[in-house]
């Protein structure tokens, strides 16, 4: 077989890599903004399903520099439970600033995230974990996305369009709901603070070897707190730093 000189770097997955067998070391971590409606609801859920799903697990609540209640409310909670770890940013940084965080909090085998305001349902984390692999991405995909027209047009269009731009396949690409081997992480750079963040994962992993398995998950409607996801300033930021990742991902890599 020939391998491509990445592999032999050390730079992609083992190709001769097992999926993982028994309990997974599992990490779980949530960004929230401004959503002291939701996060305690959140982490309780996380806690009521984790304890059937792995045996080596914590949650990481990101508070990205919530104007509300959402800081304290987090650090309640993990003054309360010794699997609860609470990370602020001093002010608001951005969904990938969040996101950013949260990987390098993360200190398990695997790590999953998904949105602090409770718009997917943790039961169907299961599904993601029957597919880790350590060289695998799973990623959820809404089968029945809870938002309006024109958000979702829009979304098949950036989807569209940073799949083309940066080149890979996955079929619902900011879907917030993930599962990474944490190893991935020491293997790749971070640049992007805005919603960029899932598009920039999924490129560097899948120019490293790692495949993108899709999976469908529900979508949930959102019961307290403000969307912010779909503001002009979210979108803006978006595409300059996809501007900005194209030309970072075409520079050929150092030898
Ligand atoms: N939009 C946005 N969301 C953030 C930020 N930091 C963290 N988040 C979290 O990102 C998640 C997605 O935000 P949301 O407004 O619901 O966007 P949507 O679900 O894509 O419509 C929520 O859990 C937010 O609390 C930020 O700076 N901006
Ligand atoms: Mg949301």
């Amino acid at each position: 077989m020939v391998r491509p000189a990445a592999y032999d770097a050390g730079l992609m997955p083992s190709q001769d890599s097992q999926p993982d067998a028994g309990a997974p070391s599992l990490s779980v971590f949530f960004p929230c903004y401004n959503e002291a409606g939701n996060v305690e609801r959140v982490a309780g859920a996380a806690l009521e399903v984790l304890p059937t799903l792995a045996d080596d697990w914590e949650v990481i609540l990101v508070d990205d520099g919530s104007a509300d209640a959402t800081g304290e409310i987090i650090d309640r909670l993990a003054a309360g439970h010794e699997r609860i770890r609470a990370v602020h940013h001093q002010r608001n940084g951005g969904y990938g600033a969040a996101l950013r965080s949260g990987f390098a909090a993360a200190t398990k085998d695997y790590v999953f995230y998904t949105d602090g305001d409770g718009q997917f349902d943790l039961t169907e984390l299961g599904k993601l974990l029957a597919l880790r692999d350590p060289g695998v991405i799973v990623s959820g995909y809404r089968a029945r996305r809870r938002d309006g027209i024109v958000r979702r047009l829009n979304a098949r269009c950036w989807g569209w369009l940073v799949k083309r731009m940066l080149g890979f396949r996955c079929r619902d690409v900011d879907c917030a709901f993930k599962l990474y081997p944490r190893e991935l992480f020491g293997r790749i750079e971070l640049k992007s603070t805005g919603a960029l963040i899932d598009a920039e994962v999924l490129a560097r992993a899948a120019r490293l070897g790692y495949e993108i398995r899709d999976v469908p998950v529900t979508h949930l409607p959102r019961t307290a707190g403000e969307q912010t996801g779909a503001r002009l300033g979210v979108i803006v930021r978006a595409f300059r730093e996809l501007r900005k990742l194209r030309k970072d991902i075409r520079k050929p890599k150092p030898a």
